[in-house]
């Protein structure tokens, strides 16, 4: 039976590869992403592909009355699973030496703007009495590293959010679950660094990483159990790493 899912962040990355995939399975989608040109092909290709339903909304997530008006102009607006993924670290620095335009990034993007997007969302599950809301946390919101500092408090934040949502949300039959994954190569690094290519290549070296495609099959994954069962926390690293302080380079 094919489903409804709502991606934010599906112009690259995690995202993308994870609209690909539940594409590949039948499944209509709905994206979303700052990126028009990026959206606007995929959705195209998407449909031409799979024949499926796609509806491609333009808008940034730290903008609670963009989120709300493009949610509302929906025609249909029935969505099976939310997947919270739009998401950047901005910079890489010591907190003493961070700048603040990089912190109002990250909260404004990763917690604000998760927050807005699941509002809009959240009445329409409650009212349907069933849904799927998918956050992607990350290791940074296990453990704090070195330099992680804001990044990593705001993926500490989508970490309580989710407990949250699982314990308020516990009365309407919409499972929540959270996605930790590690390292993965995909646009992160470079945004992280501010567009710097050669030193975001680095990040990688020594190691295979994971890709966008490996944790796009763990977010399918955790959607096809069945009905009573719901994954509420799950981290996923490649092979080469234990946490955010191990990496086995050679
Ligand atoms: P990418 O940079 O490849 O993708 C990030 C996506 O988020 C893009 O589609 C981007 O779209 C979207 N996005 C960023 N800011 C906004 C915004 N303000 N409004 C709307 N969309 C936005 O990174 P990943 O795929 O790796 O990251 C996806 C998520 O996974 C993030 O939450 C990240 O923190 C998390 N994560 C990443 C890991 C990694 O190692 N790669 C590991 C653990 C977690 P656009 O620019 O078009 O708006
Ligand atoms: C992304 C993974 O290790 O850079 O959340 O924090 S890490």
């Amino acid at each position: 039976m094919p489903k409804t899912i709502f991606i934010t962040g599906a112009t690259s990355g995690f995202g993308k590869a994870s609209a690909v995939l539940f594409a590949q399975n039948g499944h209509d989608l709905i994206i979303s992403g700052r990126r028009k040109e990026r959206l606007e092909s995929l959705a195209e290709e998407l449909k031409h592909t799979h024949n499926v339903s796609v509806v491609s909304l333009c808008f940034d997530v730290r903008d609670n009355n963009a989120v709300v008006s493009a949610i509302n102009s929906l025609d249909n607006k029935n969505v099976d699973i939310l997947i919270n993924n739009a998401g950047l670290a901005s910079g890489l620095n010591k907190i003493q030496d961070g700048s603040l335009d990089d912190w109002e990034k990250m909260i404004d993007t990763n917690i604000k703007g998760l927050l807005y997007v699941s509002k809009a969302i959240m009445p329409l599950m409650i009212k349907n009495k069933k849904g799927h809301i998918i956050n992607i946390g990350s290791t940074a919101g296990k453990e704090a590293y070195e330099n992680g500092n804001v990044y990593c408090a705001t993926k500490h934040a989508v970490d309580a959010i989710s407990k949250s949502m699982r314990i308020d949300l516990l009365g309407y039959g919409i499972k929540v679950t959270q996605i930790c994954p590690g390292a993965a190569e995909t646009e992160f690094s470079k945004v992280r660094l501010h567009g710097d290519i050669d030193r975001a290549k680095k990040v990688y070296n020594g190691y295979e990483p994971m890709t966008a495609e490996d944790v796009a099959s763990i977010i399918y994954y955790v959607t096809t159990l069945p009905k009573n069962l719901c994954i509420n926390d799950l981290v996923v690293t490649s092979l080469a790493q234990a946490n955010s302080f191990y990496i086995n380079r050679n």
